[in-house]
């Protein structure tokens, strides 16, 4: 990143010396993670340039969209209707929070023995290294689970919250209290940005935001191909990008991914071994830079097919109606759209066993590797009805729980290795040699 970059850093108000400390850190994370693969599809060049440019061209971007008098709305959640920010002139983008930072500082205002996650979005904002949070004038809090919101009350002191009160339950009242809560949202975004969302703004912001989960959707169904066109990283970092980024760019370099992986599954190239194990990932998001357990998971024999995670399959695997008589029909749809999440924080949470059970099915998935972030009490205990539920239907699965330290490596990669050898053996039994 040029050193240009530095006065508008400035400008926003980063702590420069601590963002520089930040910024060293991630290239030769990426290059690790990411440049190490073998046979990579050419369509990564935009995403690899994007990540080169994460705190500059896209923070510049945002800052001419200000500039112009336009509005920017942080989100912790796929439960925050983007559409609607976006038809009131707004962009909204997802407050990453996936690496340990500004602990320190956080812990001075949350207990120790809390979610990495809400620790990591405490610390950015109270260390001042996040770009994107300084380029933000609200942002939207939920209330999915007790640390968030709780937390969310002590970031208020720092930056406007808006908080969104989701339901923990999917019944008839409960759905009436989430659209309430949607069109409050609407009467909170108009009042920010000064603009008055009307039909067609509503209509086309609903189709831009259904472009950009298509054009994911597709690319995870390229993903059921035997062997896989693209690495479970790779897709990753697209969906974790998908938060940041400008909404037409990205979905159309997605879109021209994909026929480059159309390509590739018509002449039968994949990545990875051809006999690698296909493993579906569960549970918390796993927000940039967070690469820890995929990585593990792609550099001893496996390979990801799908996230069923919020980032994954849970952020665009819905789109809302394109119809609609009013904009209150509309923001009803919008409302239960996002009602159809599989969160832990929700209980029952039924949906979210089904799904697994049909994605295993869908992607002929040889495992499930169910990932939770320390102290994420809703994650964590789900991982009981998950156990069952795939068990039930001979789907092997393994628990794991971790943090964003990298002290834990060595034992999630002795875990992994063991999972994989059962799964191998497993295979040869099912597949018998001719
Ligand atoms: S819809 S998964 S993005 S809440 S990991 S902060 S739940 S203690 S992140 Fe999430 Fe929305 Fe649900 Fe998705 Fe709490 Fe757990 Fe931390 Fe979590």
């Amino acid at each position: 990143m040029t050193s240009d970059y530095r006065k508008m850093w400035e400008s926003i108000g980063l702590n420069l010396e601590a963002h520089d400390q930040l910024l060293q850190a991630l290239p030769p994370a990426y290059g690790q993670v990411y440049m190490s693969q073998e046979n990579r599809p050419d369509g990564m060049e935009y995403f690899d340039f994007v990540v080169s440019e994460v705190h500059g061209l896209r923070i510049q971007e945002l800052q001419e969209h200000k500039a112009k008098g336009g509005k920017v709305v942080g989100a912790f959640c796929v439960f925050v209707p983007e559409e609607i920010v976006r038809a009131a002139g707004g962009l909204c983008i997802g407050l990453c929070s996936g690496i340990e930072i500004g602990t320190a500082q956080a812990e001075k205002v949350l207990p120790r023995n809390i979610c990495p996650l809400i620790k990591s979005f405490m610390g950015f904002k109270m260390a001042k290294v996040c770009p994107y949070f300084e380029s933000c004038d609200m942002v939207v809090g939920e209330t999915t689970c007790d640390g968030k919101k709780k937390a969310f009350e002590i970031l208020n002191d720092f930056v406007s919250v808006h908080l969104m009160e989701t339901p923990q339950m999917k019944r008839e009242k409960d759905r009436t209290l989430w659209r309430s809560e949607v069109r409050d949202f609407l009467s909170g975004i108009e009042e920010l940005t000064g603009n008055k969302v009307n039909k067609e703004s509503l209509l086309q912001s609903i189709r831009e935001v259904n472009g950009k989960r298509r054009a994911l959707l597709r690319l995870a169904g390229l993903r059921k191909n035997k062997p896989a066109p693209i690495s479970g990283k790779d897709s990753l970092l697209i969906e974790q990008i998908a938060y940041i980024d400008d909404v037409a760019r990205f979905t159309a370099q997605v879109n021209s991914l994909c026929d480059e992986l159309e390509a590739r599954v018509r002449e039968g190239r994949g990545v990875g071994r051809q006999d690698a194990l296909r493993i579906i990932v569960t549970g918390t998001p796993m927000a940039i830079p967070n690469w820890k357990v995929p990585h593990i998971i792609e550099t001893c024999g496996g390979v990801i097919v799908a996230e069923e995670m919020c980032t994954g399959l849970r952020y665009f695997e819905n789109t809302v109606p394109e119809e609609g008589e009013t904009i209150v029909d509309m923001l009803e749809s919008i409302a239960d759209r996002y009602l159809g999440i599989n969160c832990a924080c929700f209980t029952p949470n039924e949906g979210r066993m089904e799904k697994l059970i049909q994605l295993s099915d869908e992607y002929k998935a040889d495992g499930v590797i169910n990932c939770s972030l320390a102290f994420c009490d809703p994650y964590l205990i789900e991982a009981n009805r998950i156990d069952k539920a795939l068990k039930e239907r001979g789907i092997p699965v393994l628990k794991l729980e971790t943090d964003y330290g990298q002290e834990d490596s060595g034992q999630l990669k002795t875990r992994i290795e063991a999972f994989f050898e059962m799964l191998s053996q497993r295979q040869v039994v099912r597949t018998p040699c001719i």
